[in-house]
């Protein structure tokens, strides 16, 4: 305990800000070809004229003047220092107002395997048989609730993933979760490896990690739609919050005694809540879209290989988009005793990819017309441009559906969901004035909609060749690899000689002492949402704190379950950017 005590110590003291002054870059590295820029953050004001760069040898290769900007956060001085002309791969270091950034590297590799690593995070976040733990976890799910014709049944829907450091499960972000694992690994291949099975143990079993990831999903969620009159959305609530322990022996209590069933909530289309907090549930749509989207991607990516499992699963897309239909309007997570819960508020953009999916999947135009008139309902997914949101009010943080229906639309059509994206992101690029290029709300998970925007950067410019917004696409994931006011990468262990969080809040990595390499955190939030949170407060002295004197805080500490708590919906999120990001140069 003595020696874990010293290292995180150590690890404090590497990461203490030595001066005003920082400069801060992607610890990932540059693409030769793309745009690279560090930004300098000062916390008291001084002059920035110019920058300049140094190679390995220590001699200077380029001199410029630093670009000001607007002051953002606890940065009152806050420049960019573009050495987007150094294209040469290799290791630098940038100067400025005496401040020495850490090695700047520039390669074409900078993100290979960074997908890859994100699956660490998800394998350890499984329920079912769990690969860290080599047992099985969360053995008695469930019994139904707030169903009256089921309630007291029990349903076998062990499996999936914890959504969290909770172990809540839900099928709004395990669907979704499950959905981007697949599209990542259709549109780019290449960039997963086979190095463990499907148990998640070390070990190639001849399928891509990612599939195995994304069929573990894929079981729960069969799981969890039994049949056309049984669509189950949740499997625990808020009750997990009273005991901190670990999955194998969660001792969480839903009136069946300690550790025994969790409850199973399924989507009724109207408001729910056991007890004083009810959600605003008025259908299905938004859990059948994503139910539907994930199984319909499934049926074409299993179709060869395993033609039985694509096969249940293509009748399952179906039944749940016809759900979906009869039952327009959402299905939010349930509150337990807390008034927080998953507040989605749209599923046109749910339907939408689901539509979009079962068109590819049948050429059934009747799908693509239903996808573009869901398309035309919600161009612009709402957060985008906005100053906040309800905690998951507009979910997925992205819609990947208007990129699904491009994939296979007329030219007419093309030009129409191009045009969605280009809205949505001319919406926060016009908040985005400040030094680091960042224009997305700083609402719970912001890491999201971070991953997400820049997603949809990518997405559009893939659609269109037009680089319009890459400047900003780039800035939002230097941003997520720690180009930010606190120089921390958002990822833990990437890369592994950065610097990460080390003081997760999660009782797995306390408890256990492991680090919990690929889980993207929850990100940075207003100080006014951290304030005013219930039972939250800092274990330790804070380290970032110069740094967290703005309108924005991050702190690494398990007692931030704001800020520092990693996710897995938003990690799963990313692996779409990472793993096109690996393919490019
Ligand atoms: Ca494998
Ligand atoms: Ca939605």
């Amino acid at each position: 305990m003595q020696l874990v005590h010293i290292f995180l110590l150590l690890q404090a003291a590497v990461a203490q800000p030595s001066a005003t002054v920082a400069i801060r870059i992607s610890q990932l590295g540059y693409l030769p070809d793309a745009p690279k820029v560090a930004v300098l953050c000062s916390i008291a004001p001084i002059e920035v004229r110019d920058f300049v760069v140094t190679d390995a040898a220590g001699k200077t290769i380029l001199q410029r003047p630093a670009t000001l900007a607007k002051p953002f956060g606890p940065c009152v001085v806050n420049s960019r220092l573009d050495f987007s002309s150094i294209r040469k791969p290799g290791e630098y270091r940038i100067v400025a107002a005496g401040a020495t950034s850490p090695v700047v590297r520039i390669r074409a590799n900078a993100y290979t395997g960074a997908a890859d690593t994100l699956l660490y995070y998800m394998r350890e976040q499984r329920s079912g048989y769990n690969p860290l733990f080599k047992t099985v976890v969360h053995t008695r799910d469930g019994i139904v609730v707030d169903d009256s014709a089921r309630n007291g049944k029990f349903v076998p829907v062990t499996g999936g993933w914890a959504d969290a450091s909770d172990y809540l499960q839900y099928v709004m972000t395990s669907a979704n979760a499950t959905f981007v694992m697949m599209m990542a690994y259709r549109d780019n291949p290449s960039a997963f490896a086979d190095r463990f099975d499907s148990r998640g143990l070390p070990g190639r079993n001849g399928t891509p990690d990612i599939l195995d990831e994304a069929r573990h999903g894929l079981e729960w969620l069969a799981r969890m739609f039994p049949s056309d009159s049984e669509m189950y959305n949740q499997l625990g609530d808020d009750r997990d919050h009273t005991y901190w322990d670990l999955p194998v022996n969660d001792s969480a209590d839903y009136g069946w005694g300690k550790g025994k069933e969790r409850p199973v909530y399924p989507c009724t289309g109207k408001p729910q809540g056991l007890f004083r907090y009810k959600n605003r549930s008025n259908g299905l749509a938004s859990t059948a879209g994503k139910y539907a989207s994930a199984f319909a991607l499934a049926t074409s990516i299993y179709r060869k290989s395993d033609p039985a499992f694509a096969a249940r699963l293509n009748k399952k897309a179906l039944a749940a988009y016809a759900l979906g239909k009869k039952f327009p309007g959402v299905c939010q997570g349930a509150p337990g005793r807390a008034p927080y819960y998953y507040e989605e508020d749209n599923w046109v953009d749910d339907m939408e990819l689901a539509a979009a999916e079962l068109y590819a999947l049948t050429r059934d135009r009747a799908y693509l017309r239903d996808a573009l008139e869901y398309a035309s309902q919600e161009p612009v997914t709402p957060w985008m441009g906005a100053d906040t949101a309800k905690h998951y009010q507009w979910f997925p943080w992205h819609n990947n559906g208007h990129y699904e229906i491009w994939r296979n639309a007329n030219a007419a059509d093309r030009r129409l969901l191009a045009a969605y994206y280009k809205k949505g992101l001319s919406a926060v690029v016009g908040r985005a004035d400040n030094g680091f290029r960042i224009g997305i709300p700083f609402i719970w998970c912001s890491n999201n909609l971070m991953a997400s925007f820049a997603t949809q950067a990518y997405l559009y410019r893939r659609m269109t060749g037009d680089n319009e917004f890459r400047e900003y696409e780039q800035a939002a994931i230097d941003w997520l690899f720690g180009a930010n006011p606190w120089g921390v990468s958002m990822v833990i262990g990437v890369p592994h000689n950065g610097v990460f969080a080390h003081d997760p809040h999660s009782v797995v990595a306390k408890e256990m002492h492991v680090e919990l390499t690929g889980a993207l955190l929850d990100g940075p939030v207003y100080s006014s949402i951290y304030k005013n949170l219930l039972g939250i407060s800092l274990h330790d002295p804070d380290e970032y704190a110069p740094f967290n004197i703005g309108f924005i805080v991050y702190h690494d500490d398990v007692g931030d379950y704001s800020t520092n708590e990693p996710i897995m919906d938003g990690t799963a999120n990313l692996s779409y950017l990472l793993a096109a990001l690996a393919n490019r140069r």
